[in-house]
């Protein structure tokens, strides 16, 4: 079933269309209900969620820690903006610190405003610490990136689409290949006037791009030696999806031998959003230490929800799981065991091409044109075989359940892949 006839789905689809601005072009389903791994459309078909919200749901759809922490804390005290002080606020800020082994917290809603956060700590440490003559910091960042849609993060895209037609377009960037070290150091050493280096650790959106092994590491080591901050947006691969509680510095006892959790990978500004709420309630965080936090002066940042007791219920509760359900673990493991599958199909497919990526945030890049419809009719077939998973780039799907599947379930879901995909040999 790729067109829906006249059912409730098409109804709700029609109602989007209508009042609805067109600013998604979403797969034809229409979900009600989500629990765990699984999602239901309206007319009580039953689904694996291969997308998970752009991995804001790794603990799994209403997970009942996460919804009963919520219930709670709204019906106490859901916002008292940062006007007052709130018994939860302190509380969240000094579990998520601790958490993530950073001084201290700045909390906001959206990854997108995380950043933005981001960038302006940067932008006044390099004024007033690092002596940058105002007004002419400069920001590194990456070709392909994906940050957020506000007009200063889609200034330094290079993605026409997500940029066209919104200018004029802010200042204040310098864009280098991804995972090029050598353009990294070029960019420092040409430029007197760079305050930080914004990278994801993985590039999601861009296809699920997984640096070189000691990328991070160099690109730290660089900062460091020319004085700029290394600024990580673990918006989309953090809070254990990579297979490890971050896939910038993994000090999470993970089973990960090589995995890079010494303090040379910790970044100087950490960014979270997504799952830090467990896909719940909008939370997004900025962690830094108190050299670069403390630019931040009563009255210059600030946000009417950021911190409202609410999300700081929820964010600490989303947190427990990830600990208590080891999910950075099963991560791992079976983001082993599912692109060793994927690599084994793959010996004798003429669709697909390479599989990649780490823990759980994988991607397939399909054997056929960017521009080509496969990849988009793969993604419905995989819909009416049981599956959800959408397509980042033209021939690219991404594959990102949520870190809460049992092994069972996940061989149960190569193996739809692999058979759907085999439909279109
Ligand atoms: C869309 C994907 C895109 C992000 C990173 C910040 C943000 C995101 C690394 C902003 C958001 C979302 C946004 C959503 C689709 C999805 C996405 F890669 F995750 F799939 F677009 F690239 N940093 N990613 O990935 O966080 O403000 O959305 O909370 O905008 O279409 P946000």
């Amino acid at each position: 079933m790729s067109v829906l006839e006249n059912t409730q789905s098409q109804k709700a689809i029609d109602l989007e269309e209508k009042y609805g601005a067109h600013n998604y072009h979403p797969l034809p389903v229409v979900l009600n209900r989500g629990e765990g791994v699984y999602v239901w459309d309206v007319e009580g078909k039953k689904y694996y969620d291969f997308l998970s919200a752009y991995s804001a749901v790794n603990q799994g759809h209403c997970h009942p820690k996460i919804v009963d922490a919520m219930t709670k804390q709204a019906q106490t005290l859901t916002l008292t903006s940062r006007a007052f002080h709130n018994d939860m606020l302190g509380k969240f800020e000094k579990y998520a610190a601790e958490y993530f082994n950073f001084d201290k917290l700045l909390p906001m809603n959206t990854g997108a405003e995380a950043v933005e956060t981001a960038l302006k700590i940067c932008r006044r440490w390099a004024y007033e610490k690092k002596g940058i003559a105002e007004n002419n910091a400069q920001i590194i960042v990456c070709e392909n990136n994906f940050h957020g849609r506000t007009t200063t993060i889609i200034s330094f895209s290079n993605d026409t689409v997500a940029r066209k037609n919104f200018g004029p377009y802010t200042q204040g960037f310098i864009k280098i290949e991804y995972d090029n070290l050598a353009a990294l150091e070029e960019a420092l050493k040409e430029n007197d006037n760079v305050a930080g280096f914004l990278v994801e650790p993985i590039q999601g959106e861009a296809g699920v791009y997984v640096p070189s092994e000691d990328y991070l590491a160099k690109a730290k080591a660089l900062c460091e030696q020319y004085n700029v901050l290394f600024i990580a947006d673990e918006v989309q691969t953090g809070i254990a999806r990579t297979g490890r509680l971050l896939a910038t510095c993994g000090n999470c006892g993970c089973p990960d031998k090589n995995c890079s959790g010494t303090p040379e990978v910790k970044p100087d500004i950490l960014i979270l959003g997504k799952a830090l709420s467990g896909g719940a309630y909008p939370v997004s965080a900025v962690l830094a230490n108190d050299s670069i936090m403390e630019v931040i002066t009563p009255g210059s940042h600030g946000s009417t929800f950021g911190g409202n007791p609410v999300a700081a219920a929820v964010a600490m509760a989303a947190l427990e799981v990830v600990r208590e359900e080891k999910l950075a673990e099963n991560a791992q493991r079976l983001g082993e065991i599912f692109r060793s599958e994927l690599n084994k199909f793959i010996e004798t497919s003429s669709i697909c091409k390479l599989v990649r990526g780490k823990g759980l945030l994988n991607a397939i890049v399909i054997n056929d044109s960017e521009e080509s419809e496969t990849a988009w009719n793969i993604c419905l077939k995989l819909r009416d075989n049981g599956l959800l998973a959408k397509p980042t780039h033209g021939n690219i799907i991404r594959f990102a359940p949520p870190l809460v599947m049992t092994e069972e379930q996940l061989r149960e879901c190569v193996s739809i892949i692999t058979e759907t995909l085999k439909s279109f040999e």
